[in-house]
């Protein structure tokens, strides 16, 4: 099996104590930081989403494998840095104004990660005017999550605030959790929606025109 075959099994094993060495192993062997990512980690990470819609993985092996593939960018960032692989986009996310919970937050963050952004975590309870700093500083998706059906009428206030800054046509903008439909997406004047993480990363390469 090569460096990369068992890097991919351990990224899908979440074996986030085994993955930093197997990463440092294959810089040694002299592959390509650009090729570690593609192959052992994106693979690794979209099989995981696939096996998670097939119902055939669930919420902790997703949670176990994201945080195995956060260990090894902790190895690999510096080196995609130096060898300038460029990130797919920047990915700003936080859940809306009200919204304490992250979970699902933090799992679309990690699987857009996995897919080769570069995050902006903007944390929870998030106000409109954080949103439109991020797009102000540079990102090009602006992604909401909310889980209460009382918070998620403060989606449509981010995006207006977005549009009066000026910045609506700078940014696409993702929403998605529990109680958010495609329609209500459609309604609220959103770019993007997706019902799970790796759906949402799928999307957000989409939506960049960067699908892979
Ligand atoms: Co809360 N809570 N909670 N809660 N909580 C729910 C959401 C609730 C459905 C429980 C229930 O009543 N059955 C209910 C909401 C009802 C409603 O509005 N429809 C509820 C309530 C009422 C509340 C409080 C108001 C309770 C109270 O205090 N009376 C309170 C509100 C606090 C606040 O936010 N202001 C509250 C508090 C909490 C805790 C703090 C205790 C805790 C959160 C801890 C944390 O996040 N750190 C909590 C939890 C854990 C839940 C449940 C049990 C689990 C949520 C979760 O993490 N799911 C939840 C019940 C449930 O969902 N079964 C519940 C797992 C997670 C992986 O799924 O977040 O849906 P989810 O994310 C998915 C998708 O939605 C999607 O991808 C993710 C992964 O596949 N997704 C996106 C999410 N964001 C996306 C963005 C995208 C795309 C996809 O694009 C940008």
């Amino acid at each position: 099996m090569s460096v990369l075959q068992e890097l991919y099994s351990l990224v899908i094993e979440g074996r986030a104590g085994d993955v930093p060495g197997k990463v440092q192993q294959a810089l040694d062997e002299g592959v390509p930081p650009g090729q570690i990512l593609n192959e052992g980690l994106i693979a690794a990470m979209r099989e995981v989403g696939r096996r998670f819609e097939e119902g055939e993985a669930f919420v902790p092996e997703m949670l176990i494998a994201a945080r195995a593939m956060s260990a090894a960018l902790s190895i690999l960032r510096p080196h995609l840095v130096e060898g300038g692989v460029e990130p797919v986009g920047r990915f700003a996310i936080g859940t809306v104004k009200g919204d304490l919970h992250d979970i699902g937050k933090s799992l679309v963050a990690m699987m857009c990660e996995g897919e080769g952004f570069e995050i902006m975590d903007l944390g929870v309870d998030v106000a409109p005017e954080r949103f439109v700093q991020a797009a102000q500083d540079g990102a090009h998706i602006i992604a909401m999550s909310a889980l209460l059906t009382t918070t998620r009428s403060n989606m449509r206030a981010v995006i207006d605030a977005i549009s009066e800054a000026g910045l609506r046509d700078k940014v696409k903008i993702m929403v998605g959790g529990a109680p958010v439909t495609a329609e209500f997406a459609t309604e609220i004047g959103a770019d993007g929606y997706a019902d799970d993480a790796s759906s949402a990363a799928r999307k957000a390469r989409e939506l960049l025109g960067k699908a892979g």
